[in-house]
C-alpha cells in the first residue's frame, strides 16, 4: 500500500496540475519582474515585457538563468525579497571562483520541508521512524534537508552530519535506525564497513534516501544487498532549495518532480530548444511560488529524460530518470563522449565496486584514459597472470560500452580514498 504525505496534490490529474502552475507561475512571474531587479533587466534585455507573459505557454520567450549569472550577480544574486525577511541562507560548493548563495524566507523553508517529507514517505516512512541524517550539515543542504522534511513528517530525527563512521554505527544500532539519508558513496562505505565488522544482523534499516550525486542502478542492487534495505534516489540542487525537487517512489523508475513547486523543461543545450517528452536533454527548472529566491528556467546542466508515463504507486507528478551526469561531467575523450556513470556500470557489471578513479591526460596530443579500479577482498590476488586476466576483462567491457580503449589498473582492496560526501572520481590531467 502507498502512503502520500500530500496526496491530493501528488495525485492530481495533469490538467489540474497544469492549471495550478499556470497559476502560480503568472503570480511568480510578477513577483519577479516587480521585486527581482536582476531579473527584470534580463528579461528587457531579452525584449520581453511582463504584458508578453500571459499563460505558462509563454515561457519560452523568456530568457535562461545560469550559474555565471548567479555568481556574478554575488552575494545577492536574484535576491527578490529585503534581507530581513529571509531567514537562512544555503550555499553551493563552487570548486572555483565566488559561491551561488541561495536565500530563504520562512515560507521557502516550508515548502521545501514539504517536498522532503513527500520524499520521505514515498520511501515508506512515517512518523514512527528513526531517520538518520547522514548528509552534511552547513552549507550545503543535504543535511538540511532531509532533517527538515523528517521533522515535518514526524520521525525521530538523528541530525548526524557526514563523516565519523564509527558514531554513525553506533547510533545506527543503538537507537535502531530505519531510514538512512546520505549520498549513495558514502552509503556504499557505510555498507562496507557494516560488512568488515560483521554487525549487519543488529541493523533495523529498511530504506535509504540517497542523492547529491549520479550514481547507477547497478550501485543502487550494491547498496540495496550490502545494508539489506530498499534504496531511493533523490535530487535537487541549492539553486532550485535543495533536495526533494524529486523523489522516487516504490515503482523505483525515476523520480517524481514536485510540480506543484517547480516547474519542468528539458532543452537542447546547444540551441536552447524545448524538446519533447522523452527525449533526452538538459534540465531546466522554474520555481513556482518561491519568495526569496525565484529562479525563472535555470540550467541545471544535468542530463535527463522526462516522461508522463502512468506510475503504479499513483502519483500524477511528471518523473525524471536518473540524471546520467552535468554535461559539464561529460568528458570528451578522443572524440567521444563518456560520462562516468557508464564506466561505473561497467565496473559494478563485472562485480567491482564503485571505488574508482579516472585519470585522462593527453600524451602526444591525444587523449589517454585510465581508470583505476579496486579489487574487492573475495576478487583480491597477488598473482600478476589472474591480475592481467581480470584487467583485460575489463578493457574489452569498456572498449564495448564506450567505444574507446581504456587502460584498467587493478589496485589492492580499500586504497582509493572513500568518500563521505560527494565522490570526486574524475582527475583530468589536460586542463593543466
Ligand atoms: O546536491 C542537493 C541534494 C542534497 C540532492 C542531498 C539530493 C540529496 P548541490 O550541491 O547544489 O545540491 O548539487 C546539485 O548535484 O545539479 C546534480 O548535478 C547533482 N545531483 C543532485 N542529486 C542528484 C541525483 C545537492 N539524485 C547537483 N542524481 C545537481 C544525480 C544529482 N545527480
Amino acid at each position: 500500500m502507498e502512503n502520500y504525505f500530500s496526496k491530493e496534490i501528488e495525485t492530481m490529474p495533469a490538467e489540474q496540475i497544469r492549471a495550478l502552475q499556470n497559476e502560480k507561475f503568472l503570480k511568480q512571474m510578477q513577483h519577479v519582474w516587480n521585486d527581482c531587479p536582476d531579473y527584470r533587466k534580463k528579461m528587457e534585455e531579452a525584449g520581453v515585457s511582463i504584458n508578453d507573459i500571459k499563460s505558462i505557454d509563454d515561457i519560452c520567450k523568456l530568457p535562461f538563468i545560469t550559474k555565471d549569472d548567479l555568481r556574478d550577480a554575488y552575494p545577492y544574486a536574484m535576491l527578490a525579497k529585503p534581507l530581513s525577511e529571509c531567514v537562512r541562507i544555503h550555499s553551493t560548493s563552487g570548486t572555483t571562483g565566488k559561491r551561488v548563495i541561495a536565500y530563504y524566507t520562512q515560507h521557502d523553508i516550508d515548502l521545501w520541508d514539504e517536498c522532503c517529507a513527500r520524499a520521505l514517505v514515498a520511501a515508506g516512512a512515517s512518523k514512527d521512524d528513526v531517520v538518520q541524517v547522514a548528509y552534511g550539515f552547513g552549507l550545503f543542504t543535504g543535511g538540511a534537508g532531509l532533517n527538515g522534511g523528517s521533522h515535518k513528517l514526524g520521525s525521530l530525527t538523528l541530525p548526524m552530519s557526514s563523516g565519523n563512521t564509527d558514531r554513525q554505527l553506533q547510533f545506527m544500532i543503538d537507537l535502531g535506525a530505519t531510514v538512512l539519508c546520505c549520498t549513495p558513496s558514502y552509503a556504499a562505505y557505510l555498507a562496507e564497513s557494516i560488512k568488515e565488522r560483521g554487525v549487519r544482523d543488529q541493523l533495523k534499516l529498511k530504506a535509504g534516501i540517497f542523492g547529491a550525486e549520479a550514481w547507477s542502478e547497478e550501485m543502487r542492487r550494491d547498496i540495496e544487498a550490502g545494508l539489506g534495505i530498499k534504496a531511493y534516489d533523490i535530487y535537487g540542487l541549492t539553486e532550485i532549495s535543495g533536495p526533494g525537487v524529486s523523489y522516487e517512489c516504490s515503482e523505483q523508475t525515476g523520480m517524481h518532480i514536485n510540480e506543484d513547486h517547480f516547474y519542468a523543461e528539458i532543452i537542447d543545450p546547444d540551441t536552447g530548444e524545448v524538446l519533447p517528452e522523452g527525449e533526452q536533454g538538459e534540465l531546466v527548472f522554474t520555481s513556482l511560488d518561491k519568495e526569496a529566491f525565484p529562479v525563472i528556467r535555470y540550467r541545471t546542466k544535468d542530463i535527463c529524460v522526462l516522461t508522463r508515463k502512468e506510475c503504479s504507486c499513483g502519483r500524477t507528478f511528471i518523473k525524471m530518470v536518473k540524471p546520467r551526469g552535468r554535461s559539464d561531467d561529460m568528458l570528451i575523450i578522443k572524440g567521444v563522449n563518456v560520462f562516468p556513470s557508464q564506466i561505473e556500470a561497467v565496473l559494478l557489471e563485472q562485480g567491482y565496486q564503485a571505488n574508482y578513479q579516472l585519470i585522462v591526460d593527453r600524451v602526444n596530443n591525444s587523449d589517454t584514459l585510465d581508470v583505476n579500479v579496486e579489487m574487492t577482498p573475495e576478487k583480491f590476488t597477488d598473482n600478476l597472470g589472474e591480475i592481467a586476466d581480470m584487467e583485460k576483462k575489463l578493457v574489452g567491457a569498456l572498449k564495448a560500452m564506450l567505444g574507446i580503449f581504456a587502460k584498467v589498473h587493478l589496485v589492492a582492496p580499500k586504497s582509493i580514498t572513500r568518500s563521505e560526501g560527494k565522490a570526486v572520481r574524475v582527475i583530468d590531467k589536460r586542463k593543466i
